[in-house]
């Protein structure tokens, strides 16, 4: 029986769970909800009427990182280190990226300019972290892709929808290597069968639907 995710067709924390099944080659369905109107059944399925939820051999699975670290561990091609320490501070990362997530939605919903500016420097800050984080290899942890690739690629993949609207929040000169982990992502196979085929139009009109101060600088 295939898995199957429920999701938002905007949803990063989905997408996390999308690129490491598309890594690992693993058949999958999909289903999309509107996550304004769910339909009742989802509000039967999901305990915190949250994507992604997995249904797996008809057991449910929520919160997108626990969902991941199941599906590493029952396909091939882990994508976890094996030393308890490293994967463990690679969880803990994965956290970040969770947080990142949150930070860059609400980049995008703040009514004021104060609000966002406060956002962003917020962002700026975990920027910084992750810089210091950041061997200057291909990846997190160096040459090879991990859980922790896959749990920030959503992110920087917003980002550069945003940055086409509020150019340098990823500054280069800043963040040279979260810039160059960032490219590297986005330039794998996976990612562009990781969403709908339409996320750009869909995410900037969410933008523009949100209101938010940043919605004012579109054209
Ligand atoms: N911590 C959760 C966050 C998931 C999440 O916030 N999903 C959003 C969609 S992207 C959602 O379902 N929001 C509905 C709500 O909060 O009511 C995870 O990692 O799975």
């Amino acid at each position: 029986m295939k898995p199957e995710l429920i999701s938002f067709k905007l949803c990063p924390f989905v997408q996390k769970a999308v690129l490491t099944l598309l890594y690992k080659g693993v058949s999958y369905n999909i289903e999309y909800i509107d996550l304004e109107n769910p339909p009742a059944w989802f509000n039967e399925l999901s305990p915190l009427g949250k994507v992604p939820v997995l249904k797996v051999n008809n057991q449910i699975l929520f919160e997108s990182s626990v969902i991941v670290e199941y599906l590493d561990e029952v396909y091939a091609k882990p994508l976890h280190p094996t030393d308890p320490l490293i994967k463990a501070q690679n969880r803990s990362w994965m956290e970040f990226g969770n947080e990142c997530l949150m930070n860059g939605f609400n980049l995008i919903i703040q009514p004021e300019k104060s609000g966002f500016n406060e956002q962003l420097e917020f962002l700026s800050k975990k920027m910084g972290q992750l810089e210091k984080q950041l061997g200057g290899k291909a990846f997190f942890n160096g040459d090879q892709i991990s859980l922790v690739d896959l749990s920030f690629t959503p992110f920087f993949q917003r980002q550069k929808i945003i940055s086409e609207i509020y150019p340098g929040l990823i500054d280069k000169n800043l963040y040279p290597k979260v810039s160059d982990w960032s490219q590297n992502l986005l330039t794998q196979d996976i990612v562009s069968a990781s969403t709908v085929p339409e996320i750009e139009q869909l995410y900037s009109g969410m933008i523009k639907k949100s209101n938010g101060y940043l919605s004012t600088l579109m054209d």
